[in-house]
């Protein structure tokens, strides 16, 4: 069965095991935990609904008794795509208690996406919002279930039609069988690098120590108030720390459904949230609204932000005009956080992506043969942890390159050590593009776009673009000199690709720079699209 996969090697798993850093507990044990510690106190706000830690667990049990008697179980995976809101909460807490290992995923994602998900882990139900920014959730879950004949179940929160609906699921609390702690609790979407996506397995034990330690790193107690402001499916805001992170420390979670600061100010004046998380690319949006916003934010404490490079400016800005501390945080689905510290100097904080968060992270820079590089030299990442998987899920072929033989997971990321013993992160080394924290793979578009009758070759690169981070530009080779921009958009659209991964311009070429080996050379791609910083006059 692969839901257990023994992916740490036995000796190692058992030195986690021994220093504390796996607790035999599952997930829903955790909880159990939690809702008899702090009992009566606020875990989570949302919209008008406040549940205490004894509500919290309580529920978690009605719906996972109620999901159990629809034959859904241990060593399952169930589809889930929500917005920001209780039955999230709720849905993924009460699948982890059953050990049936909910599939994160945002709600941007499409039929495309979603299909091919669907496929990989086939699974036995889904659970979707009825619509969501005017996009009708239910319409897509048939289509995908019209092609995946492991999907038994629609749950669909709000109007469910003919499917089951989410308030139905409401059942008196059963004796469950006990998931392994050991075993996948949940699976992420990676950021990937290939056309089609990859699935991340997250363990009980080390997906609780991900929390746990975050939430230490970050300074939550609790009298912490966290805002899940970005989208929960993300490992950012739900374990790093994030919605676990501040359940380990008893404190409260408020959730909003957008990160826009015309939603979250007025919950952060409201609830007195101390922390919160963000992308960079919406900082300059939240310091740009302070200009003229003045909503209470004197409770804010820490502002983490992660996902892409934060500019050193910018992080300066924080604390002078939102009042509160930035920290930058260097993390990924699969593992591996790096934080600056609550108390390091302004030469860590602005300019570093932090330290890994693990004492037993261990991490390497390595040159393209693989050498370790001379220290403060930049070279690519290699990790492997108590909390950093040692493969993908159902990948085999594509974990061979992914990670080194002795397991080692290669982030792609090209990165140097300071001094001081902080990350910086100079650049990617893996094909991708991060927009705005979003992180889109250059094959899966590549792949779409030559299926354009006038598109024979492409190629998808970042540009540097002062609002996004990166944009994405794609080159293409063809015959067709009037193909535009609008048209690719079109062509994308149809084909239900998320717009966060359309192409923010097009270039038509005649031919690719190459490299050595004949590939087409990206680097000096890149280089003849930007435009000089001066015009020559
Ligand atoms: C530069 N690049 C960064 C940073 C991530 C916390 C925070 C972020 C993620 C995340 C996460 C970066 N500066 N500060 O899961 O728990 C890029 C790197 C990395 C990739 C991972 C978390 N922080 N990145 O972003 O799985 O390229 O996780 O390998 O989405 O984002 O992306 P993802």
């Amino acid at each position: 069965m692969d839901h257990t996969l023994a992916f740490w090697p036995p000796a190692v798993a058992q030195t986690y095991r021994d220093k504390g850093y796996w607790e035999p507990l599952t997930l829903g044990e955790q909880l159990r935990r939690w809702a008899e510690t702090h009992g009566s106190r606020t875990a989570l706000v949302a919209g008008d609904q406040r549940l205490s830690y004894a509500e919290l667990d309580a529920r978690v049990d009605r719906l996972a008794a109620a999901l159990h008697g629809r034959g859904i179980g241990l060593g399952d995976r169930v589809l889930v795509q929500l917005p920001n809101d209780l039955p999230l909460v709720l849905t993924t807490l009460a699948l982890c208690r059953l050990g049936a290992a909910p599939i994160m995923v945002m709600t941007a994602l499409r039929e495309r996406e979603l299909a091919a998900l669907g496929a990989l882990a086939e699974p036995v139900a889904c659970v979707v919002q009825d619509r969501f920014l005017g996009f009708d959730h239910r319409a897509l879950a048939e289509r995908i279930q019209a092609g995946l004949p492991s999907l038994r179940e629609i749950v669909v929160v709000g109007e469910a039609g003919p499917h089951t609906a989410f308030a139905a699921l409401d059942a008196e609390p059963v004796a469950l069988p006990r998931p392994d702690p050991e075993s996948i609790a949940l699976l992420l979407l990676s950021g990937g690098t290939t056309d089609v996506p990859k699935l991340i397995p997250r363990t009980h034990v080390d997906y609780a120590y991900n929390a746990r330690r975050a939430a230490e790193i970050s300074g939550l107690d609790a009298d912490s108030v966290y805002l899940a402001a970005l989208p929960v499916a993300h490992n950012f805001p739900l374990a790093s720390p994030g919605i676990l992170g501040t359940f380990f420390a008893g404190g409260q979670v408020v959730l909003a459904r957008t990160p826009g600061f015309d939603e979250t100010f007025p919950l952060i004046a409201a609830e007195r949230v101390t922390h919160t998380a963000l992308v960079p690319a919406l900082v300059p949006l939240w310091l740009q609204a302070r200009e003229w916003d003045d909503t209470d934010l004197s409770s804010l404490q820490v502002l983490q932000v992660g996902g892409a490079r934060l500019d050193a400016e910018t992080a300066a800005r924080i604390r002078p005009e939102l009042g509160c501390a930035v920290q930058q945080v260097f993390g990924m689905a699969e593992g591996l956080l790096c934080f600056t510290h609550l108390d390091d100097p302004d030469s860590v904080v602005l300019h570093t992506q932090g330290r890994p968060m693990c004492a037993d992270d261990d991490v390497r820079i390595v040159d393209a043969n693989g050498h370790d590089v001379a220290p403060g030299e930049a070279g690519e990442l290699l990790v492997r942890g108590p909390y950093t998987i040692r493969g993908y899920y159902r990948a085999e072929t594509y974990n061979r390159t992914a990670f080194t033989s002795d397991g080692y997971y290669r982030s792609g990321d090209k990165v140097r050590r300071t001094a001081e013993g902080a990350l910086v992160v100079e650049g990617r080394i893996k094909d991708q593009i991060n927009r705005a924290g979003e992180k889109i793979a250059a094959a899966e578009i590549e792949t779409l776009l030559v299926e354009h009758p006038a598109i024979r070759e492409a190629a998808l690169v970042a540009l540097p673009d002062t609002r996004l981070g990166e944009s994405a530009c794609a080159c293409v080779l063809g015959d067709d000199p009037a193909l535009d921009l609008a048209e690719i958009h079109r062509f994308l659209a149809a084909r239900e690709m998320p717009r966060h991964k359309w192409p923010d311009r097009l270039e038509l070429v005649d031919g690719w720079p190459l490299t050595a080996i004949g590939k087409i050379d990206k680097q000096a791609l890149r280089a003849r699209l930007q435009p000089p910083l001066t015009r020559p006059t």
